[in-house]
């Protein structure tokens, strides 16, 4: 790790903590992701080798955030004294060197809402977010791999230039989302699809749609749509906007795990939640909120719709 100066610490992501720092060769910028490995006998987890591998394959997309190298490094056992009997397994850590950009998507929306200068994000910047983030997902659709944590923490992105990219990939194809992180930071329920909540194990791409809808309407209300603080919350909010879904809406939603009987609620117009949206914008949102999944929009389907008719493509 000689090769990186360290600058501060840039905060606590879902698997490790973050730091700026410089690559001392090139005097460039990058973000070093520290990952403590429980390592016992088997080496490195096949969690963490998976996320290498898909962040490898996948990094080579402008809109997922570029892994640069990976270094393992094995904390010196030297001044280790007395020899214990048994060697402990040494400290372990794997630090993934990516790219660094200068702020995520939950910040820039934060200082568009609060502080001295509060203003709407420009539609035309929401617009070339939304086209990114699109590309991005459908990226990694097209390679089996679903994101699975989508939210605006996890969307880096380079201001000047209008650049957002995807980060934190590590959940592609874990069991289980925890509900809490590594530190025991409780873990946002707002972008989880119905079907996630509702229990379902055998989702697909759906998922990641339903999310990047939830972050659309966030950037144009500057708010959450759904803030559920619990799963039970967390439907609700949906079910009071998008209605109860029916057996007719979505073919099989009564028999899925979690399900139980709720209030039956009416559908509300959803421009009215996105009250600055184009009519292309609010029927784009609609078509990612869909509750049956196999309804939503595709990412490549999303890139093709009127909403970006006006957006100079050109140079994506
Ligand atoms: N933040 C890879 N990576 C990054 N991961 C996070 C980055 C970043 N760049 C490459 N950049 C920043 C820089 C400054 C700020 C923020 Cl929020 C992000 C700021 O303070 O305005 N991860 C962070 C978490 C650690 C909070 C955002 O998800 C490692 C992917």
């Amino acid at each position: 790790m000689d090769k990186y100066e360290k600058l501060e610490k840039v905060g606590e992501g879902t698997y490790g903590k973050v730091y700026k720092a410089m690559e001392k060769a090139s005097g460039k910028l990058v973000a070093l992701k520290k990952t403590r490995l429980e390592m016992d006998e088997e080496g490195i987890p096949p969690t963490a080798l998976r996320e290498i591998s898909l962040l490898q394959m996948l990094s080579h997309s402008l809109y997922v955030v570029r892994l640069l190298c990976v270094e393992h490094v094995l904390q010196s056992t030297d001044s280790i004294s007395p020899s214990p009997a048994v060697s402990p397994s040494p400290k372990s850590n794997l630090y993934l060197v990516f790219e660094y950009l200068d702020t995520d998507l939950k910040k820039f929306i934060d200082s568009h809402r609060k502080g001295q200068n509060p203003r709407p994000l420009d539609p035309s910047l929401i617009q070339r977010f939304m086209f990114q983030l699109c590309k991005g997902v459908a990226h990694c659709h097209s390679h089996g791999v679903l994101h699975r944590d989508l939210k605006p923490q996890n969307l880096l992105l380079d201001k000047d230039k209008g650049i957002l990219k995807i980060a934190d990939l590590g959940l592609g194809r874990a069991f289980t989302v925890p509900l809490k992180s590594y530190t025991h930071e409780i873990v946002t329920l707002w972008y989880r699809a119905p079907e996630v909540l509702l229990g379902s194990t055998h989702y697909s791409t759906g998922v990641d749609i339903w999310s990047v809808g939830c972050i659309f309407a966030e950037m144009v209300r500057r708010q959450a749509l759904f803030p559920g603080d619990s799963e039970f919350q967390q439907l609700l909010h949906i079910f009071r906007l998008l209605g109860t879904p029916t057996e007719h809406q979505w073919p099989g939603v009564t028999s899925l795990r979690d399900w139980h009987v709720y209030p039956k609620w009416e559908p509300q117009n959803l421009a009215r939640s996105v009250p600055s949206l184009s009519p292309e914008g609010v029927d784009l949102l609609s078509q990612m909120l869909k509750y049956d999944p196999a309804e939503r929009i595709s990412a490549k389907s999303a890139l093709d719709h009127p909403y970006f008719d006006s957006l100079d493509k050109s140079q994506f």
